[in-house]
């Protein structure tokens, strides 16, 4: 995308169709020009070409091809002091196509260009007037499908989020400072800040972009279905419950272990909760290649699943069990949602432990004990997650999330550095690594692509 800041652009900015109203937007250095050669306001002196206040004026349009002219309200920013940070102009009029068209036109025989998609709103981060955070949440306010998704796109483009990020990045800067200062006395053994305080400090930027990272990580766009996978060692009874939560026999079950190759899924809908149930081969070394290649689909399913349930059979001795819990660990990526229910309970003498006692049920697909439970468990787990409003909005999630969990990460390091007394160089390198990625989750750092990836799914006008 070309970026030119010089150009005067115009596009016209309310929705298709027939309305009682229309609006054309005009921003850039020639706006005043440009405008006058087809407005005049009602008063004579037509006060808005010297004003320096933004202000409503009617009057009227004259265009080429009509013979009569036609009212029209002009808003007027005469300075920077503007949405796009330019200076800028509405003209609202009758919202008829075909006059919005030619107002347009008209415009760019002015001297206007017709503007990209989401080219004022670009201008708008380009001025400085809006981060991308904020220019992102402008999209989404238009595209809102629901109650919830507005509120969180209006609370992202009051810059809710971002005013709590420039803190973070003001609290690094500062701490950075404190830090690096004291590295140029260290022979004299000045200390600026303790070693306590700048835990501390670490440890407030931590728990923020941790709550970020979480929440960027599991958020989806509208319409996702949430996926949980059945996980487990060979013969935990993986599809016998596959089955009997789809109500029908798709996947294979035998006694012999290693019968699930290829992963099964299924959609299950109960009390108006819809999720991908995906039943996967049990985890164990592989010999051969149709083992190898089983053990990849288990772990693809497995690494992309909302949520991992781990079956473990309740006829494993005590010694399994602990083997069984540091497979269970092995399989699972940092922080993912899994919660383990004890299989085949029929076939182990231990008595059936009530779901209060913590996320570990006893069930046996095959008489049917404690499944109902079960399900209303895996069910009340799902809409707590769904329920769950994140901050960001999926947009900037599906953006930032590489960049919060490296920001994580950098802060992560610099908790350990500091905590081990391993020196205020170490600890201050990480924190600039962090903050590079905080600048780059607030625009400061951009590239071209990614500005066009971004507002190329603008509309024009906006
Ligand atoms: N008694 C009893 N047997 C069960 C139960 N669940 C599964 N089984 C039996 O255990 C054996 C293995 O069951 P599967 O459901 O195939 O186990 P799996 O975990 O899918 O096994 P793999 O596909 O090999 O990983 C079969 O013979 C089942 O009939 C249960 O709740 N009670
Ligand atoms: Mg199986």
């Amino acid at each position: 995308m070309a970026i030119d800041l010089q150009d005067t652009i115009t596009a016209i900015a309310s929705p298709p169709g027939p309305a009682d109203r229309g609006i054309v937007r005009v921003s850039g250095p020639d706006t005043q020009a440009i405008v006058q050669q087809l407005f005049a306001s009602d008063d004579s002196e037509q006060a808005w070409k010297s004003t320096r206040l933004p202000h409503r004026w009617p009057g009227s349009l004259t265009l080429p091809d009509f013979c009569r002219s036609l009212p029209c309200h002009l808003l007027f920013w005469p300075t920077t002091r503007s949405y796009t940070g330019q200076i800028m102009a509405e003209l609202h009029l009758i919202g008829s196509t075909p006059v919005l068209e030619a107002v347009t036109e008209s415009l760019c025989q002015a001297g206007a260009r017709l503007a990209g998609r989401g080219e004022f709103t670009l201008r708008a981060f380009l001025s400085g007037r809006i981060d991308l955070l904020q220019a992102e949440a402008v999209n989404e306010v238009i595209h809102a499908t629901d109650h919830e998704e507005l509120q969180t796109a209006l609370s992202q483009l009051g810059g809710g989020i971002t005013s709590r990020l420039l803190q973070l990045r003001a609290d690094l800067v500062a701490l950075i400072g404190d830090l690096e200062a004291g590295l140029d006395f260290v022979d004299e053994d000045i200390e600026f800040i303790s070693a306590e305080e700048v835990g501390l400090r670490i440890q407030r930027a931590v728990s923020l972009v941790s709550s970020l990272a979480t929440d960027s990580a599991e958020s989806h766009p509208a319409g996702y279905r949430r996926r949980v996978v059945l996980a487990g060692q060979p013969n935990a009874g993986k599809s016998t419950l596959f089955n009997r939560l789809a109500g029908e026999e798709l996947a294979v079950i035998t006694e012999v272990p290693g019968t699930t190759r290829d992963f099964v899924s299924t959609v299950i809908k109960r009390h108006r909760t819809e999720f991908e149930l995906i039943d996967t081969a049990g985890l164990e070394e592989f010999r051969d290649q149709i083992e190898q290649q089983s053990q990849t689909f288990r772990q693809q399913q497995s690494a992309t699943a909302d949520l991992l349930i781990w079956c473990r059979s309740a006829a494993l001795s005590e010694s399994e069990q602990r083997a069984d819990e540091s497979m269970r660990l092995q399989c699972l990526r940092p922080n993912q949602n899994c919660f383990t229910v004890i299989t085949q309970c029929d076939r182990s003498e231990a008595t059936l432990i009530p779901s209060e006692a913590g996320d570990t049920l006893q069930i046996s697909a095959v008489t049917g004990a404690g499944t109902e439970q079960f399900e209303q468990q895996l069910i009340s787990i799902l809409k707590d997650r769904g329920q769950a409003r994140s901050e960001l909005l999926a947009t900037s999630s599906v953006r930032c999330r590489e960049s919060l969990r490296q920001a994580l990460q950098a802060l992560e390091t610099a908790a350990a550095a500091c905590s081990q007394q391993l020196g205020d160089e170490l600890i201050s390198l990480e924190l600039r690594t962090a903050l590079r990625q905080l600048q780059s989750i607030l625009g400061e750092i951009y590239t071209d692509d990614l500005l066009d990836h971004i507002f190329s799914n603008f509309c024009i006008g906006k």
